[in-house]
């Protein structure tokens, strides 16, 4: 059974590390968001990439749930205090090491997918990591006060304070979907959209010319990010609005109305069963707040068996 994941950063490796108990690794792969990539001190950093990596291959800050375990910031302080580079961004020194193995590459004429195959293979990765896109690209944040930013620059750097007023990822249309995206789209018995936000992770990798169309033509089930109306972890709540979605469980799965086929939702959401039904989807209900592996796992469970389920 081969399996495709599109996934963003923190909700989708914790949804990640229950998926790859109930399938086989060999037969996974994860497609990554690059939106939220920023270039600093020169490094370019793929921040889901490397949550991603670190969540599976055991090496991540638990409870950051991005960055080093055991992390050390003996550079960023040196890089602030005697050199007063910005520090808004904080890369921890063991984090650096991944920045210069992929700047390094990067800079020999390397691709981000090689850049990130190599990570992967040094972290013991048993599924498949490609980005979503080889091109530059990045997200943008139009705030309500004219201002456009990055959005590590809104999310971190202005703690996501700024409403907003329009969200896009810069270089979208020039952007072409990573080797094998498509081809691992095609060949694909299902794909499952992690828990991640609809706007900055599922919508960017949306965003990419030929993936939204490909996803059209294959089995897609995917996880609600949000529950009883609230996000589980981070900032969709600030950003669906901007883009026109409320913030539920029903409305994100209609914003994927043209290529979903089953949606999963906490019990929480269980009075969106019937509507979601009518919009033709298959529907689990179950807990879906992964506060430990096993529960991701059965969550991966209950959203892989949807794709062989009749639409109920
Ligand atoms: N988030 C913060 O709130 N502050 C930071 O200084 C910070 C640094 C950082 C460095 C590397 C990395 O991969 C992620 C980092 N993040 C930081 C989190 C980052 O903004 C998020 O992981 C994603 O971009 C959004 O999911």
């Amino acid at each position: 059974m081969s399996i495709v994941a599109l996934a963003g950063g923190v909700g989708a490796a914790r949804f990640l590390r229950g998926l790859v108990r109930v399938v086989d690794p060999a037969e996974l792969t994860v497609v990554a968001n690059t939106g939220d990539d920023i270039r600093l001190h020169g490094l370019h950093v793929s921040p889901d990439l490397d949550t991603i990596t670190y969540t599976l291959g055991g090496g991540v800050h638990p409870a950051q749930g991005w960055g080093r375990d055991g992390e050390t910031t003996a550079v960023a302080t040196e890089l602030r205090d005697r050199y007063g580079r910005p520090a808004w961004f904080t890369l921890g020194d063991r984090d650096l090491a991944t920045h210069l193995v992929r700047t390094e590459i990067l800079a020999g004429g390397g691709t981000l997918s090689e850049a990130t195959d190599v990570i992967a293979a040094a972290w013991g990765l048993e599924f498949r990591l490609v980005p979503m896109t080889d091109d530059p690209v990045a997200t943008r944040i139009r705030t309500t006060d004219g201002r456009t930013l990055h959005f590590q620059e809104w999310w971190v750097g202005e703690r996501a304070a700024p409403p907003v007023a329009d969200v896009w990822l810069e270089g979208a249309a020039g952007a072409r979907p990573a080797p094998g995206v498509l081809e691992a789209i095609a060949a694909a018995d299902v794909v499952v959209l992690c828990p991640s936000n609809p706007v900055v992770s599922i919508g960017t990798i949306l965003a990419v010319p030929g993936i939204r169309p490909a996803l059209r033509r294959a089995c897609v089930v995917g996880v609600s990010p949000i529950v009883a109306g609230a996000v589980v972890r981070g900032m969709a709540d600030r950003l669906l609005p901007a883009t026109g979605t409320d913030v539920s469980a029903l409305a994100v799965a209609r914003s994927y109305a043209d290529f979903l086929d089953g949606w999963v939702v906490d019990r929480a959401d269980e009075d969106a069963a019937a509507p979601l039904r009518q919009l033709g989807l298959a529907v689990a209900v179950t807990d879906t707040v992964m506060t430990t592996p096993d529960v991701a796992a059965s969550v991966a469970g209950a959203a892989l068996g949807l794709a062989t389920a009749p639409a109920t």
